[in-house]
């Protein structure tokens, strides 16, 4: 609001508390989302201010804690929070903070050259979402105190005692008039604050929860290094070392740490400010045309070739791991979630910054240049083969009818937006879907036995599986760098297998090649969970199912004589059954796989599927109801 005429605290008050109601009546502008997701960054943005005083060299250890009531705590060691009077407001400058939009408190610019883009919303807004807002500072030698409810002023700011540490504690409630979802997930909390920590080296993140007793300790003295090394905990490295180096020139800081290791599949995490930019954008770009270019002049000054070859980008991503950081003023995010760096300036920077800091790595270690130009020249050869076999693919399938798989029960509907496509386990229970289903929207394609575990084998030796080929051409979509989420023929993807081991492992094994080479499916939330009933329980006639042991408690409760029969696999129900309990849209319950944290499910793939033995019976001991987690 501008007032020429209003002058004085009544005027920025007004503007302020107009601000904040802004901000309470369309929360989803300023923070996404009013879901779980939409919680969780109320505390990223909190800990996003707290990271700033670290980046400008001020705070060194970050507390979060979870507090029993329904609130959390956000404490720092940096500078606190100006206390003293603003002169425009004629109010503490703390106040002003907290409840003035995009104030941020960011008085000097030149101390926060780098600070968060995507959150970077402001304190205030967390406030106003909040049912209170308490904050603590320490400075000037004191303790300072104030309360705010709703983003409202409850207290003036209080002096509350002497301290000889500076710092600010920002503990909030969530308004459950606001959110969906109020409570805090550990775990959640836990993997983006760890990314942080490895994202600023030495930085000390804590997070307890006071709820239970969990407790973790971030803190990390390789920073992104660390980082690859975390990422390929599990996976065999063909190099010991991490390649590392960074650059800084004009106030943009550009830092890269890469491991090779045994497998077939790229994990590259981006960032930009500290923000993990998903969709990627000129950064990436700079990184990946640097990589290509020196590994080949490298190469080529050594006479790596015998001839005129020269490798491809594709071929340098196999298996390659890599974290690639750059820091700079004024990011401009782009895309569909805003997490692709638009800075066309940054694409030259970053290339320009790879090949002088990696040209300069490979000179000084000569081995770890050979084992990389080696890997590459391997996975050159095997894209030929794989190519062949693709071409081979598509030729088979011109062949057949309409280029469909012949096991494939297709629906008649050609809307891919109301189709479904079950993939059955076994042949007996295929049959059953296919005779129960409604052939309108649903389409069936059985599974025989098993299907390859895609974690050990290459593109080509995967597409030779016919269980994944009539996937693929089912899908419509193509496979790996072809994928193309447009031609999808069915919007709905549902695992169907049996309630016991097997069925868990095949399971597994689709959604581990969903995410290594269908991921858009899996963002695009496209892959979903049949969930069979576990029992039936029958009175006279009367047949009720439990999808779960403590439903079967509930249903059984208070009845005389039921019948429970347990159910081991679809193939016990007919179809009618096998429609009315699991396929009927009106009926079926149906879990959605959602794959946020890609580090976790990288690790988690890597585990279940790797070669490595003893750390999959550890994780599975360990981390068994996460398993079942990630399977539902
Ligand atoms: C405004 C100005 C300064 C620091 C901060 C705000 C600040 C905000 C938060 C939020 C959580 N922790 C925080 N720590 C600091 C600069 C202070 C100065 O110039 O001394």
């Amino acid at each position: 609001m501008i007032l020429s005429e209003a002058t004085g605290y009544d005027a920025s008050h007004i503007q302020v508390l107009e601000g904040l109601e802004a901000v309470r009546r369309r929360p989803s502008m300023y923070i996404g989302s009013t879901d779980s997701l939409g919680l969780h960054h109320l505390v990223y943005e909190v800990v996003d201010n707290s990271v700033d005083e670290a980046l400008g060299g001020f705070c060194s250890e970050i507390d979060v804690t979870i507090n029993p009531g329904g609130s959390v705590s956000i404490r720092d060691d940096g500078r606190g929070i100006p206390v003293d009077n603003h002169p425009q407001f004629n109010r503490p400058a703390l106040e002003i903070v907290l409840t003035v939009l995009h104030a941020g408190g960011k008085f000097d610019h030149e101390s926060y050259g780098v600070s968060g883009g995507l959150h970077g919303v402001g304190v205030s807004v967390v406030n106003a979402l909040s049912e209170w807002m308490e904050v603590q500072v320490r400075r000037n030698g004191r303790i300072y105190w104030q309360r705010f409810e709703k983003g409202k002023v409850v207290s003036d700011l209080e002096e509350r005692g002497s301290s000889d540490h500076t710092g600010t504690t920002i503990t909030f409630k969530p308004d459950s008039g606001i959110f969906e979802e109020t409570e805090f997930n550990f775990d959640t909390l836990s993997s983006r604050l760890r990314e942080l920590a490895f994202l600023n080296r030495g930085l000390k993140i804590t997070i307890k929860d006071e709820r239970s007793d969990k407790e973790n300790i971030f803190q990390y003295a390789g920073g992104i290094l660390s980082f690859v090394q975390y990422l390929n905990a599990n996976k065999e490295v063909l190099h010991e070392q991490p390649v590392y180096f960074s650059r800084s020139k004009n106030g943009t800081q550009v830092e890269v740490a890469l491991q090779y290791n045994n497998s077939y599949a790229e994990n590259i995490f981006s960032y930009a400010n500290n923000i993990n930019t998903r969709e990627g954008g000129t950064h990436l770009m700079g990184f990946r045309a640097a990589l290509t270019r020196t590994v080949n002049d490298y190469a080529r000054n050594n006479k790596l070739f015998k001839n005129e070859m020269k490798l491809g980008g594709e071929d340098l991503r196999e298996g390659l791991v890599a974290v690639i950081s750059v820091k700079l003023p004024d990011p401009q995010f782009e895309g569909q979630t805003k997490t692709r760096l638009g800075n066309s300036s940054i694409r030259g920077i970053v290339e320009s910054m790879v090949a002088e800091g990696l040209g300069e790595y490979f000179e000084e270690n000569p081995l770890v240049a050979t084992t990389i130009v080696e890997k590459a020249a391997e996975a050159m050869r095997a894209r030929e083969a794989a190519r062949k076999a693709k071409e081979l693919t598509r030729r088979k399938n011109a062949l057949s009818s309409g280029g469909l798989p012949g096991k494939l029960a297709d629906c008649s509907d050609n809307d891919p937006a109301k189709c479904e496509i079950y993939i059955v386990e076994g042949e007996s229970a295929g049959g059953s879907a296919k005779q129960g289903r409604n052939r309108h929207f649903q389409a069936i394609l059985p599974l025989r036995g098993k299907i390859l575990n895609v974690e050990r084998a290459r593109l080509d030796k995967i597409l030779k599986n016919a269980e994944i080929r009539n996937m693929i051409v089912a899908f419509g979509t193509g496979v790996g760098d072809d994928f193309d989420i447009s031609k999808a023929r069915y919007h709905k993807v549902v695992i169907m297998t049996d309630a016991d081991v097997d069925g868990s492992h095949i399971r597994t094994l689709l959604l581990t090649f969903f995410y290594r080479y269908m991921r858009p499916l899996i963002d695009a939330g496209y892959v979903f969970i049949a969930q069979p009933p576990l029992y039936q329980v029958k009175k006279g006639k009367q047949a009720n199912y439990a999808y779960s042991d403590e439903q079967l408690n509930e249903l059984v409760a208070g009845m005389n004589k039921p019948v429970i029969q347990r159910y081991k696999g679809l193939g016990e129900m007919n179809p009618e059954q096998l429609w009315e309990t699991t396929m009927d849209p009106e009926g079926r319950i149906m879990l959605r796989v959602t794959l946020e944290d890609a580090v976790e499910a990288d690790r988690i793939f890597t585990i279940l599927m790797g070669d490595q033995v003893e750390p999959r019976r550890e994780f599975i001991e360990k981390h068994a109801k996460y398993v079942k987690n990630l399977d539902i």
